[in-house]
């Protein structure tokens, strides 16, 4: 088995590809919700446990290595073929699974196509919404819900192997999902941690500069730490349905699923009513000392959404964005390990491109897209990226605006919670403000009057804080300019004293 793979990775892999970067756009502020390199594609392996491409599918650089031979993907669509691979599954996307099946039977390039597992993955989540029982593959899902007596063996385990079928983009997606990741992607390690810091420690050299601390020892009194693993997850709640994309799941279905599952980008538990549907999993953690000051509280049940439980197997994550409505979070690991890169506001992650009102990103289609064809490039660049792997027990504090990815090792199991304090509660209400707020705000039903409520609520119940606030900021500001002012003049003739 592994022979094989690694057969076949040597025959595809070795080759120097330059492989078109796939992107896809999504809003770029989003509480869960990636072309310019070259490729250093040497060095890679392949999960030991990884399955060769189901069809045979290799990328296209190996068709330059073998000039006897032609395409099949080409010679089987006939005229389509001069669409792209991206616009045709978009196209096969319109389609139903019958349509599918009956176009697999055109040509091999039509079955390696309609073949393609997230058109399945679609149909099923379309279909099924979250009452699905994962059976190894997408389609054979697909099929023994809609077909009960019918043997899915042969759907999930494989289907027929084309030759001489070229294809970067399908190539790609098979890659990535049985990609391991490389050491020197996960050995930089430069988050400043700390131990048992007090919380005017953590405002003034944290919280107050806006910048990222992973914080060790702080939730270890927390049930959540001590108890909660898969078994006692699920002997609590493993009927409850929680939100996983865009469905909702049992949480014994979804474990199902992410036991199996080998996809590019796995389906994420991540879900904002969890001690609502589950109060005992609300019980069983607590907000960590530094972060109790939290002004959103001042809305009661208005609220934007603030926490999620997050579950996920290894691969799954979350791809750069910046957290929603201008809030702070933390991140606390409870089970498993999650790889963490941290932009700061002013720097935008290599391969990431945010539409000027910031409302949408496009960036590569999934987090090991983007250590492949991006993560090289921080190398060189002077504003490295904060980064480390986060463990059962640490918190990671993520500053108001810094874009972040993360990826889960390992399977994983973590709280994180939103939150407002005065220190970026005036970056909070101009965020709310703002005169797209209607597509940027989130987690919310009422993203328009957010803004008005919000500031209502905080005169109330702090009554003169918000002009406080300001005031302070306006002294700051004023202060920063009177040292850049020094900085530039010499005191002593007060003359300019720029030099080049
Ligand atoms: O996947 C994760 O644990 C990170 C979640 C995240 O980035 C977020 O909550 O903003």
């Amino acid at each position: 088995m592994r022979s094989m793979a690694m057969r076949n990775l040597l025959s595809s892999v070795s080759v120097k590809r330059k492989t078109k970067k796939r992107m896809r756009k999504c809003t770029s502020i989003t509480k869960h919700r990636l072309v310019e390199e070259e490729d250093d594609e040497e060095g890679f392996s392949i999960k030991s446990s990884a399955p060769s491409h189901t069809h045979g599918v290799q990328p296209l650089g190996n068709l330059y290595l073998n000039p006897a031979s032609t395409n099949s993907r080409d010679t089987g669509l006939g005229n389509l073929h001069t669409l792209s691979d991206e616009l045709l599954l978009d196209i096969l996307g319109l389609l139903d699974s019958t349509s599918l099946g009956v176009l697999a039977t055109v040509s091999k390039s039509f079955y390696v196509f309609t073949n393609h597992e997230p058109l399945w993955k679609n149909l099923v989540l379309e279909n099924l919404l979250g009452g699905f029982h994962f059976k190894g593959s997408w389609k054979s899902t697909y099929v023994a819900a809609s077909y009960p007596s019918f043997d899915t063996s042969a759907v999930a385990h494989g289907g027929f192997k084309v030759r001489d079928f070229y294809s970067d983009y399908l190539f790609q997606s098979w890659l990535c999902a049985n990609l391991e990741m490389k050491p020197e992607w996960l050995e930089r390690d430069n988050v400043v941690r700390k131990r048992g810091i007090s919380v005017q420690e953590f405002v003034l050299n944290f919280e107050e500069p806006n910048k990222p601390v992973l914080l060790e020892g702080c939730i270890d009194n927390w049930g959540a730490l001590r108890n909660w693993d898969r078994d006692y997850l699920v002997r609590l709640c493993g009927d409850v349905k929680f939100s996983v994309g865009p469905v909702e799941m049992k949480l014994g279905d979804y474990f199902v699923y992410s036991d199996k599952v080998r996809e590019e980008r796995p389906l994420y538990l991540f879900d904002p009513k969890f001690a609502e549907k589950v109060p005992k999993l609300g019980d069983e953690y607590e907000v960590p000392v530094y972060f109790r000051e939290d002004l959103f509280g001042v809305l009661g049940s208005e609220r934007p959404d603030y926490r999620w439980i997050i579950i996920g197997p290894a691969g799954s994550g979350s791809s750069f964005h910046v957290d929603p409505n201008s809030t702070s979070a933390w991140n606390a690991v409870i089970k498993g390990s999650k790889k963490w890169v941290l932009f700061p506001p002013d720097v935008i992650p290599p391969g990431v491109h945010p539409s000027p009102d910031g409302a949408e990103v496009a960036s590569p289609v999934s987090i090991i897209e983007w250590f492949m064809n991006f993560y090289g490039a921080t190398k060189n660049w002077k504003k490295k990226p904060i980064e480390c792997i986060c463990k059962a027990g640490e918190v990671i504090f993520v500053p108001s605006g810094w874009w972040h990815l993360v990826i889960n090792l390992e399977e994983s199991i973590a709280i994180t919670q939103n939150y407002v304090s005065r220190r970026n509660l005036l970056n909070v209400l101009d965020f709310l403000k703002r005169p797209n707020a209607s597509t940027l705000v989130s987690g919310t039903r009422d993203r328009v009057n957010l803004h008005d409520k919000f500031k209502n609520a905080i005169e109330a119940s702090f009554p003169g804080e918000i002009d406080e606030l300001t005031r302070k900021e306006d002294r700051k500001n004023q202060q920063r300019k009177l040292s850049f002012w020094d900085s530039v003049t010499d005191a002593n003739v007060g003359a300019f004293k720029f030099s080049f």
